[in-house]
């Protein structure tokens, strides 16, 4: 790998969710200026990028991923100058802007719906799929079909999420340039990347029946990301489905990173619903992805959690008694990995999932759309249980920078989304003020990260010691640290190298003591010529 693309591995990623991080404006939504206001808190962490999910302007169907126009900025959270704002301040700090490309649909309000809609001769008319019928079988990822009627032509539009969301018909060559120049735009503004949704979606195999992977995706993507112009930016790929070493890594001219998923399915049947799990799961999920990175020469991304899911340690872990113990062992055995660190707002206060028995809580489409398809199959308990386990809500609920009436995020008497249930305990003010800060931790981790070569660039070793932990060392020339991270149950680790204490969640006994506590991780420096093993009897 070149320096130019190592470099990437010394980025870490802060995700917000704008809608709820901060309001400045009082009308109980996040906005820009809010963003300004927090980036010294951003760049406290030890973040030096932002990736903000969609702030174009939006009927706000799917928060922003539905937009109708791709160069404004949605009048809640302010206007272009605001956004001026923000990417020089953010630049002038030290933290480079990631904006959300959604290319795959854009809002029902688009203009090129509206027109392209209207009737069949319009200019814009190709720039979605049509067709006299619904396919059979074609399913939005929200539930229910994936084929809208539309009455002025007569014809069915397919639309792979909401049905204000159609799919945008990417054969279509002025469709392809329309994205190149909306790219190109927000270069120009400054912008230094890309986080580009369901990217995947962009090129359809009609004759396999699939809305992902098409054989044109790869085409479309270096149309997109292998210009001139683009070729330097950062770009990282949400694709679900998509050979990953081919989709990214320095020689392919496509993307620079995708997000692998695998992880985060771990525990969950489907979106609604438990799955007995093991860690041992997650952590072969993430050494594999450690491996195939390495050879394949791509750079994997390490992060936990993202307003698409329920947190982390509420589906697979204690948010009760052992809730720091549990957030900051996730944060230690994902951002120990080699990789690219996304941060997802609230995770490093130890955000959890939230509990409401009325559906009035919640906003979200897709979970809307899932309680009106079962609320006459299924009792009100057993589907607000489902909804509060699988709900996107969860991790979208605003930010609780306090734990009072407002949480501190408006100065509206209701925030656009109801609180968390719990943050009234869980907030950045008692975090912060608490002997077992999760947010502490986070600063010392990525500060370590940030010291350490080793973490960042060096090599993946992963030493197995069977379920219930996750041991690996990182090295880099001379530097060579192991990193412990032992999940639920105590146990006894033998045989692991002695070296000095970096880093550690909990108070080490000792150096020398191989009984982790549950939820207990550590990262020592071990010196390559004192790397003794530890005889397992002594
Ligand atoms: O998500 C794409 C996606 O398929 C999932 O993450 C999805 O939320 C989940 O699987 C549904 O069960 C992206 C965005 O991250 C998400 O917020 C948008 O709603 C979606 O695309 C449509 O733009």
């Amino acid at each position: 790998m070149t320096e130019n693309y190592e470099q990437y591995l010394d980025w870490v990623v802060y995700q917000i969710y704008p809608k709820s991080f901060y309001d400045t404006d009082g009308d109980g939504v996040g906005d820009l200026r809010g963003v300004i206001e927090k980036l010294d808190y951003i760049r406290s962490l030890g973040a030096n990028a932002i990736w903000l999910c969609p702030i174009y302007e939006s009927p706000q169907k799917d928060n922003g991923y539905d937009i109708s126009d791709y160069r404004k900025i949605n009048p809640t959270y302010g206007d272009m100058r605001d956004f001026e704002n923000l990417v020089a301040l953010a630049h002038e700090k030290g933290l480079k802007i990631i904006m959300d490309f959604v290319a795959n649909h854009t809002s029902d309000r688009h203009l090129w719906f509206q027109e392209g809609s209207a009737s069949k001769t319009s200019p814009y008319h190709d720039y979605y799929y049509w067709r006299e019928r619904p396919l059979d079988g074609w399913q939005s990822v929200f539930g229910g079909s994936a084929w809208e009627y539309n009455p002025p032509t007569g014809e069915y539009y397919l639309h792979s999420f909401a049905i204000e969301q159609p799919d945008v018909n990417w054969t279509n060559e002025r469709v392809r340039k329309e994205y190149q120049d909306v790219v190109d735009f927000w270069v120009e503004k400054g912008v230094d990347g890309f986080r580009c949704d369901v990217l995947d979606f962009i090129s359809k195999d009609f004759t396999r029946g699939k809305t992902s992977n098409g054989p044109r995706l790869h085409e479309y993507i270096r149309e997109l990301f292998d210009r001139e112009n683009t070729r330097r930016i950062f770009t990282v790929g949400e694709c679900w489905d998509g050979d990953v070493e081919k989709l990214c890594g320095e020689g392919r001219r496509e993307l620079k990173t995708t997000f692998q998923f695998d992880h985060i399915l771990v525990g969950q049947e489907s979106r609604v619903c438990k799955k007995d799990y093991t860690v041992y799961e997650m952590t072969t999920h993430l050494a594999k992805w450690q491996r195939l990175a390495a050879t394949q020469g791509f750079i994997p991304t390490l992060f936990t959690d993202n307003h698409d899911q329920n947190w982390l340690i509420s589906r697979i872990g204690n948010d009760r008694e052992k809730r720091y113990e549990c957030a900051t062992a996730f944060a230690t055995a994902i951002y120990g990995l080699r990789g690219i660190p996304f941060v997802y707002q609230g995770q490093e206060i130890g955000a959890v999932g939230s509990y409401f028995e009325e559906i009035e809580n919640f906003d979200d489409v897709e979970t809307l759309r899932f309680y009106e398809s079962q609320k006459n199959k299924l009792s009100k308990e057993e589907l607000m249980k489902k909804i509060n386990f699988g709900s996107r809500d969860n991790s979208r609920r605003p930010f609780a920078w306090t734990g009072g009436e407002t949480r501190g995020f408006t100065s509206a008497k209701k925030p656009w989304l109801a609180y968390g249930t719990r943050s009234r305990e869980i907030n950045l003010q008692t975090d912060e003020a608490s002997e077992k800060s999760v947010v502490k931790y986070y600063r010392d981790l990525l500060a370590l990260r940030k010291k350490s070569r080793a973490l960042r660039r060096g090599s993946f070793l992963e030493i197995e010691k069977g379920d219930g932990c996750f041991v690996y060392e990182r090295t880099d020339g001379n530097e060579r640290l192991l990193v412990v991270v032992n999940f639920e149950r105590e146990q006894e680790l033998l045989g692991l190298p002695s070296g000095e204490l970096l880093l550690g969640n909990l108070k080490r006994r000792a150096l020398t003591c191989r009984v982790y506590e549950p939820f207990e991780a550590a990262i020592y420096r071990i010196s390559p010529e004192k790397a003794n093993l530890q005889k397992e009897t002594d």
